[in-house]
């Protein structure tokens, strides 16, 4: 049996995966893209699991694409045809994008050493990231003469402002896991040693929350950035009459007024 891509671990509500290639730093194939997508897909359809963390095995969190597939790297023969990057983008990274932003839990990503390229804008897509002082984001696409993927153009200015959405994206220098705490890019920046406990704790804390309204937070405030006050306002409302009607609700103000620990059990 070959090892598997993306390694899969349960403690209580909370499911870890753990990106596997770590001799070519977790970087992606379209098998490891087959093997994440279906463990998402595992994971969201799970009742029991309420919250995800997204972690790499070995030194990497992940370096992105694996620039050795041959089905992506440019071939040297003289006059050989490019290869469909687009398709790339579409088939595997943009639907991976867009299940992590739509899962019906909470993701944490625990970026344990370098995240590169769409390695770092997966990292950057999980609601909250927590990485290891050793570990580093690059925007590593212009050294390849490629553009940012993976959400990057939509998520980098809106996390750190476009002065420095530019600056990481058109230099592509590495940037320490202190730095992008302090400017805002990730949530916490902890020692190394300190990584799994506190992405383990975190992931704890989301996971006996109300994991409905975390969602809709986590939708509630990507939506508003292309919205005025107003449609924000009215879209508030909407969604707040939703989380009205459902027994979170109930549950959390039950269990104020009777000043105990609320059990929260939508989902
Ligand atoms: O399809 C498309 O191309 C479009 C999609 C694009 C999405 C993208 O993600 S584009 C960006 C792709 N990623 C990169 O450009 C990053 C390439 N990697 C690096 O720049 C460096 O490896 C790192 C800065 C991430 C880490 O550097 P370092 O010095 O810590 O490690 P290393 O020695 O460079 O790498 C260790 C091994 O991993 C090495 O293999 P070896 O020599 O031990 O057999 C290296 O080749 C391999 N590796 C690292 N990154 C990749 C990789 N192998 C394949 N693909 C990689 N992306």
């Amino acid at each position: 049996m070959p090892e598997p891509l993306v390694l899969t671990s349960d403690a209580g509500a909370v499911r870890t995966l753990s990106l596997n290639r770590p001799a070519a730093l977790n970087s992606f194939t379209t098998e490891m893209h087959g093997e994440l997508m279906a463990a998402l897909d595992l994971a969201a359809g799970d009742p029991e699991v309420r919250c995800l963390v997204l972690t790499g095995a070995g030194r990497a969190f992940c370096a992105g694409q694996d620039l050795a597939d041959p089905s992506v790297a440019p071939d040297p023969a003289p006059g050989a045809a490019p290869k469909d990057l687009g398709h790339v983008i579409s088939a595997y990274y943009a639907p991976l994008v867009a299940r992590l932003r739509s899962i019906p839990v909470p993701v944490v990503a625990a970026v344990n050493g370098v995240a590169a390229g769409a390695g770092a804008n997966i990292a950057l897509c999980c609601d909250l990231v927590v990485a290891g002082r050793s570990a580093s984001f690059i925007q590593a696409f212009t050294r390849i003469g490629l553009v940012p993927d993976t959400g990057g153009t939509w998520l980098l200015p809106r996390l750190v402002g476009s002065a420095r959405a530019l600056g990481m994206a058109m230099l592509g220098d590495k940037l320490p896991a202190e730095e992008t705490a302090r400017i805002g890019l990730i949530w916490q920046c902890v020692d190394d040693a300190a990584l799994p406990e506190t992405a383990a704790a975190l992931a704890s804390k989301l996971a006996g929350m109300p994991t409905r309204a975390l969602v809709a937070t986590r939708q509630a405030m990507a939506a508003a950035q292309d919205m005025d006050l107003d449609a924000a306002l009215a879209e508030e409302a909407r969604i707040q009459r939703e989380m009205g009607n459902a027994n979170d609700y109930r549950e959390g103000v039950e269990a104020f007024r009777a000043k105990r620990a609320p059990v929260f059990k939508d989902r």
